[in-house]
């Protein structure tokens, strides 16, 4: 008989948690929240999307020498939305980070959201100072991005999560050069009658393990008192990431505390960045928590993908 991972043993919160709130920002906002995460140098950044009292978002960096404690966060907004832009009109949001070795970059994906609804924009950077901005990769409404931190047989490769005719899944696209894109496939869909039922979207970005790329992401059930969102795992081919492995029929993170219930959008867990201790094998796992605040849970890599392995192949369709 298999032993019997216990799913919901996998994240734990951290004691301190929530760590960034907007108490704590040097100047006045409504809410910080689902930041992109990456080590630079032994230094955990996080660069926070940051609600101001328009209700519009920018980014702002927060570092710590552990992840954990002694954040300094920037005085000012590191990268404001363009708000002259069609593009990036009504702000930037939820921003997602991969270091893209054959470019010598870092790459953030983000949410503009735009005049004709949310977009996925892109812009690069190699010190978080300056950014060169690539505009929209693809048509809206498309959300939840991020590119694999490595090409995929010579070719970049984005997850990203388009709204097509009221329905919201996870898809791939293929590019040469990061501005024409092709090769959509969806790779997760939302599951009927499930706790992913109404919409899923990419968390973190890809990350590379030996048993295939960890995808972590966000599923959202609509229930009588609002839409809950949790988090589910699933593992895609190292060489075809189009191939999903496994996927957890269970969400393995969900909210039960105070942080995650109370704020503006009560209910909601949404990670957006993971940074994996090489040494240890611990996994920090960065989230918003109820769009208000920025909290933390760890876990053990070797547990997840014990745990995945454990879990169903997608049926070939
Ligand atoms: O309010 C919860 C989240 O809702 C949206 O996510 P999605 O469209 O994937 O359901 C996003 O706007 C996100 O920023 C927000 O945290």
């Amino acid at each position: 008989m298999n032993s019997y991972i216990d799913p919901s043993s996998l994240f734990r919160r951290y004691h301190n948690n929530p760590i960034l709130t907007r108490q704590k920002w040097p100047y006045p906002v409504n809410a910080v929240f689902n930041p992109g995460a990456v080590e630079i140098n032994g230094e955990t950044l996080l660069m926070v999307r940051v609600e101001d009292m328009r209700g519009y978002s920018h980014f702002t960096l927060a570092r710590s020498r552990d992840g954990k404690t002694d954040w300094r966060i920037d005085e000012k907004p590191t990268l404001e939305a363009n708000y002259q832009s069609n593009e990036e009109h009504y702000g930037v949001e939820d921003p997602r980070i991969v270091w893209l070795e054959n470019l010598g970059v870092y790459a953030i994906t983000y949410v503009s959201f735009s005049k004709t609804g949310p977009l996925v924009s892109l812009a690069t950077t190699r010190d978080f100072i300056t950014f060169k901005r690539y505009g929209a990769l693809l048509p809206p409404e498309d959300k939840d991005a991020s590119l694999f931190p490595k090409l995929i047989k010579g070719r970049f490769a984005l997850i990203h999560r388009p709204i097509v005719r009221g329905e919201a899944h996870i898809w791939i696209s293929f590019s040469p050069d990061l501005k024409y894109w092709g090769e959509h496939q969806m790779i997760i869909p939302s599951r009927t009658g499930s706790w992913d039922s109404t919409r899923v979207g990419l968390g973190p970005p890809p990350i590379e393990t030996p048993e295939g790329w960890l995808i972590i992401y966000h599923g959202v059930r609509n229930t009588a008192a609002g839409n809950l969102y949790r988090v589910g795992l699933a593992l895609l081919d190292l060489e075809d990431p189009r191939r999903v492995i496994r996927r957890s029929e269970e969400w393995v993170f969900g909210p039960r505390t105070s942080y995650e219930y109370i704020g503006d959008v009560p209910g909601v867990v949404f990670p957006t960045g993971a940074i994996v201790d090489k040494n240890t094998g611990e996994m920090r796992i960065y989230y918003g928590a109820a769009d208000s605040v920025v909290a933390l849970a760890t876990a053990n890599i070797k547990e997840v993908l014990e745990y995945l392995k454990s879990c169903p192949g997608q049926k070939e369709s």
